[in-house]
């Protein structure tokens, strides 16, 4: 593969001698494996039905499953943010859903995740899904010459990723900077203003979208048949068919593991399933009685599968964290008409909780969360009811690597490292949540607190969700998971004390 020599000539940049090495008990592999849009119900072992995930529920039977972490916000670009630096993201302007061409949202300066691994002498990689912007400027990209700063000003040794979603353009992957199978014959332009002449688009010319139609939405360029958000021109045999995007991710995946065999390696394995447009490979078609969602999901669990199978063929199995969650809660129609909401069935996306992703309701936050670390947890296949956000992630795992994350950065990220790994079942005394709407809502053990905001209860721009907005506080009694009676007249010493927490983070 093309990168190998390349990343070979890393080695010895990034090969100190602890790192040569293999991973040990004291310094075990970590994968984080982040699904997209993938809902707490979207699993078999979270009670989805219509589809199966034995890949994913022979993870959690390995280690332990968790019923109440939650994503820091419920779309993807602040989600992931919060996650990559310990920094809530309504602390930064510019973190909501990032366009294609969006310069870098984590600016170099920035200690990561990927730092913190880094720093402990492991290897990193980020594979899959990126979507927080490339490059020092929006729309000033050159996407024919290497794209700087990068992942690697990040703390990633290696990167191989779509720079956004896979409905936004450029529908190519970035290899270490470089668009990956690059066609000289087909220079890439990126716009997001405005078409390139005689380029065709979804709106003037839907006779072209042969793969997927829109719903909503997602009517500018056509690339391999189906609608995308933004204007592109050019890219040529460096474009992706979606049907191969899993495919692409995995294999990279499982080359990296493979390359990295013999030292502690941290990879961010950031799957495109099972975020729009669904179209999965012909080989997942019709796994599940959902159609195209459903069989993505099926798709998701292959490329699990995958990955721990090849941790076992090279004897890493036993001393490698796996954490597999999602970047926040599902979503049926998100503008193709992919027929995901006739075709859903008993299935419920989101499992017994209100709203999805946008929502402030616990669905739009709400994930699966399942961590296997067989050296280490021997207490397995059971479950955690533990209160955590995944924005004590980064504090967690510097704890993991016994590195000291410097002052200032990671500012609200906590050490749960022991809850995450079983010890403990202390909760966090309160979660922070970050709905696109920015009214940012509070979740305790017993309670659920949206403050007053105006605006349409429902979202207006196509997803059927609901957005939680009410013009008055709303306080639920999380005892019972459905938000259905607010409570706030009942408690108004409840109400103040959350208002208060969230003034008081919100002023930090
Ligand atoms: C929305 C898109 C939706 C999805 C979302 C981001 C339209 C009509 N809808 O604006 O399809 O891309 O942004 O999703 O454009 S996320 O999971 O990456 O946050
Ligand atoms: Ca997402």
């Amino acid at each position: 593969m093309k990168y190998f020599p390349l990343f070979l000539s890393l080695l010895p940049v990034v090969g100190t001698a602890q790192t040569a090495k293999r991973a040990d008990a004291a310094r075990p592999n970590v994968i984080l494996l982040l699904a997209d849009d993938l809902g707490y119900g979207d699993l078999q072992c979270y009670g989805a039905c219509g589809v199966e995930t034995p890949a994913v529920d022979a993870l959690a039977r390995s280690g332990i499953r968790f019923t109440n972490v939650h994503a820091m916000a419920s779309t993807s670009t602040p989600s992931r943010y919060a996650l990559l630096t310990g920094e809530y993201a309504f602390r930064k302007q510019g973190t909501d859903v990032a366009a294609g061409n969006a310069g870098m949202i984590i600016r170099p300066e920035q200690y990561t995740l990927a730092d913190v691994f880094h720093d402990a002498g492991y290897v990193t990689g980020a594979i899959g899904k990126w979507h927080l912007g490339l490059g020092d400027k929006t729309g000033e990209q050159d996407w024919n010459a290497q794209i700087r700063p990068s992942l690697e000003s990040l703390g990633f040794d290696y990167h191989y990723i779509m720079a956004a979603t896979a409905d936004r353009v450029p529908c190519v992957f970035i290899e270490n900077g470089y668009v990956a199978n690059y066609d000289a014959d087909s220079p890439i332009e990126v716009n997001y203003r405005r078409n390139f002449e005689g380029e065709p688009t979804g709106k003037e010319n839907p006779e072209l979208l042969y793969n997927l139609k829109s719903s909503h939405g997602h009517d500018m360029s056509i690339v391999n048949g189906i609608g995308r958000i933004g204007f592109m021109k050019g890219g040529g045999k460096a474009l992706w068919r979606d049907e191969d995007i899993a495919d692409s991710i995995t294999h990279h995946a499982l080359q990296f593991i493979e390359q990295n065999q013999n030292s502690p390696f941290f990879l961010y394995l950031a799957t495109n399933d099972v975020h729009v447009p669904r179209f999965p490979h012909q080989r997942f078609r019709g796994k599940s009685t959902m159609g195209l969602r459903g069989d993505a999901i099926a798709q998701f669990d292959w490329t699990v599968s995958q990955v721990v199978a090849q941790l076992e063929r090279l004897g890493l199995r036993e001393n490698t964290l796996i954490i597999l969650t999602s970047d926040n809660g599902p979503v049926v129609d998100d503008g193709y008409a992919d027929r995901a909401e006739e075709l859903l069935g008993n299935h419920r996306p989101a499992g017994p909780f209100r709203g999805m992703k946008y929502s402030s309701f616990e669905g739009g936050t709400m994930i699966p969360f399942i961590v296997s670390w067989p050296e280490r947890m021997r207490k397995t296949g059971g479950t955690s009811d533990v209160l955590l956000s995944q924005i004590d992630l980064m504090a967690s795992l510097a704890s993991l690597a016994k590195v000291r994350i410097p002052d200032e950065a990671a500012p609200d990220s906590r050490d749960r490292l022991a809850q995450i790994t079983g010890k403990s079942r202390k909760d966090a005394k309160y979660i922070l949540e970050y709905p696109s709407n920015h009214n940012i809502s509070i979740r305790t053990r017993r309670w659920k607190y949206i403050p007053p905001c105006n605006g349409s209860p429902m979202i207006t721009w196509g997803p059927k969700i609901e957005t939680g907005n009410l013009n008055q506080p709303q306080l639920y009694d999380m005892n019972s998971p459905w938000e259905a009676q607010n409570v706030a007249d009942k408690y108004p010493k409840v109400v103040r004390q959350m208002q208060e927490w969230i003034d008081l983070e919100r002023g930090k």
